[in-house]
């Protein structure tokens, strides 16, 4: 049976991304003996030609289609997705009559009405790896999955949505990179995207991440880790980007891995989001002999009432601990922002910008309003606030704004950008490497790119230059 996996991502701010989620899916497939191709659409300026050729030549009996992302979450400045894989499901039913199966983590943000939408046959909620076999075997019967239950019945377009089981992540294949030239997303400045866990226990009231990948967090063995790893450096890709929604939790699994990568002598550099909560210094030590290049801090806001509301886990002290662990050792290191969350005024957000600026991060990604997910509690506030319509459809992206500072926080921000090169507001379009993330990269800039962020000078006597 041929299995034709499409990536449809053609985003490369603020870096292109090598679909990892397809890759593990087709290292499943094969291992079945399966006979799986892949066909990227984020490089090539004619991406119809490509999709077409590979659905004549390749004649799938089924096509997979990975939805990463629905939109940008940003805003103002929003960007939609769906509109275009609209156009790549059409190009799939002009040229095949092969069931199409949707999945990623887009998808499972809101898999009943983007199935809808794309008009496509059969969409998996979450991790894939076990559930396309089970769709597979149930869509062409025959040994050894014969009869594997599929269709539950209990979503639209006759039941064809199912969640995928919660792997276990020390059982799974390492991702087969070759079907997607991982190669080539590295001379792209894409960095060589590793997982070495799923799943977060946290409740941060917008975060759709632990519907993504469920709230309890399953670790892979650090030997599996460097195995894949050591591979990716044989191909020449030494940067890594630990995709892990908080890097450092647990901190033992996390040091744990570190010490390995030191022990091994793995000559890479890496990236990772991290938590301010599970700073420790000698975790920060073991992180930097490890190769840390760069730490990017999901913060929210700094102000200390502000992390109660948006349930964040951390308190304001951890986060000037994190500073400091960071600092000490020279480890690069980025505040992202969320401004105007439920409880937001003029007052919190001026907190916020003082905190952050007197920790002297590298650089500060800020995002202004929240985009709306159902089934946070985040879309609830919003119901009880009247801020949805009685009929929301969630695919065109709602932001929410606490409404203290609805009219005045774009200009304080705008105001404020001018004294702070090293902040990004990308829904602002106030972003320090305007246009051609790919240039930069190609330019020789290496790794995350606000890394390469400078403050503005001080100038004798406070003022900056
Ligand atoms: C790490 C990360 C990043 C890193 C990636 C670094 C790198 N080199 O890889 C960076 C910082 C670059 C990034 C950027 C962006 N990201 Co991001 N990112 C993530 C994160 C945390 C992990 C993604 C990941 O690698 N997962 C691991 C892989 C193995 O999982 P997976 O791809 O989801 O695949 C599994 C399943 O989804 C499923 N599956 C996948 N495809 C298919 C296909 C089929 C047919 C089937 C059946 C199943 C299936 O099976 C796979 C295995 O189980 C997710 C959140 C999350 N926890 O998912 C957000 C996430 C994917 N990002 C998101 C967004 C929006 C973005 C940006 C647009 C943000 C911005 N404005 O810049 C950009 C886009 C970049 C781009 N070029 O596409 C959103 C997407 C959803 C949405 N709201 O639209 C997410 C979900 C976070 C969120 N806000 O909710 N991101
Ligand atoms: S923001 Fe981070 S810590 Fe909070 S729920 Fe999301 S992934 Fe977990």
């Amino acid at each position: 049976m041929r299995v034709l996996l499409v990536s449809p991502n053609r985003e490369v701010s603020p870096d292109a991304v090598f679909p990892l989620g397809l890759a593990a899916l087709a290292a499943v497939l094969e291992s079945r003996g399966l006979t799986v191709k892949g066909t990227d659409l984020c490089f090539h300026p004619d991406w119809r030609a490509v999709l077409e050729q590979d659905l004549d030549s390749f004649r799938p009996d089924c096509i997979g289609l990975s939805i990463r992302n629905l939109d940008n979450v940003s805003y103002p400045r929003s960007i939609e997705y769906l509109p275009f894989i609209k156009e790549v499901v059409q190009v799939c039913r002009g040229r095949s009559s092969a069931p199409i199966v949707l999945g990623g983590a887009g998808f499972t943000l809101l898999p009943d009405r983007v199935l809808q939408y794309l008009a496509a046959d059969y969409g998996i909620i979450g991790e894939g790896e076990q559930a396309l076999v089970d769709l597979l075997a149930r869509l062409f019967p025959g040994p050894p999955e014969k009869g594997a239950p599929f269709l539950n019945g209990s979503g639209p377009a006759g039941g064809a949505l199912q969640r995928g089981a919660a792997v276990d992540v020390n059982r799974q294949p390492w991702p087969d990179r070759k079907l997607f030239d991982a190669v080539f997303y590295r001379k792209q400045g894409a960095l060589a995207n590793v997982q070495t866990k799923r799943g977060c226990p946290f409740t941060c009231i917008y975060c759709t991440y632990p519907l993504i990948e469920g709230r309890a967090v399953r670790v892979r063995q650090p030997a599996g880790v460097i195995g894949e790893i050591k591979k990716l450096v044989d191909q020449g890709l030494d940067y890594i980007f630990f995709v892990d929604n908080n890097f450092n939790f647990p901190v033992e699994q996390a040091g744990e891995l570190c010490r390995e990568i030191i022990r091994e002598r793995l000559p890479i550099r890496w990236t990772a989001y991290v938590n301010p909560g599970f700073m420790t210094d000698s975790l920060g030590e073991v992180m930097k002999a490890s190769g840390c290049g760069a730490l990017e801090f999901g913060l929210d806001t700094a102000s200390a009432a502000q992390l109660l509301r948006m349930g964040k886990n951390f308190s304001l002290d951890q986060i000037r601990e994190a500073a400091r662990i960071c600092r000490e050792r020279e480890i690069p290191f980025c505040f992202s922002l969320l401004l105007g969350g439920p409880g937001e005024t003029a007052a919190t957000v001026e907190e916020t910008l003082a905190e952050v600026e007197a920790l002297r991060p590298t650089a500060v990604i800020c995002m202004t309003g929240i985009r709306i997910f159902p089934g946070t509690r985040l879309a609830q506030i919003s119901w009880e606030e009247g801020l949805l319509p009685d009929k929301w459809d969630p695919l065109g992206p709602v932001f929410y704004v606490a409404q203290a500072v609805r009219d005045s926080l774009e200009d304080r921000l705008r105001a404020f950008s001018e004294n702070h090169p090293n902040w990004v507001f990308p829904g602002l379009g106030i972003d320090r490497f305007p246009g051609d993330t790919l240039k930069m990269h190609q330019l020789g800039f290496t790794g995350p790119l606000w890394t390469y962020l400078r403050p503005k000078k001080r100038k004798r006597g406070g003022a900056t230059a």
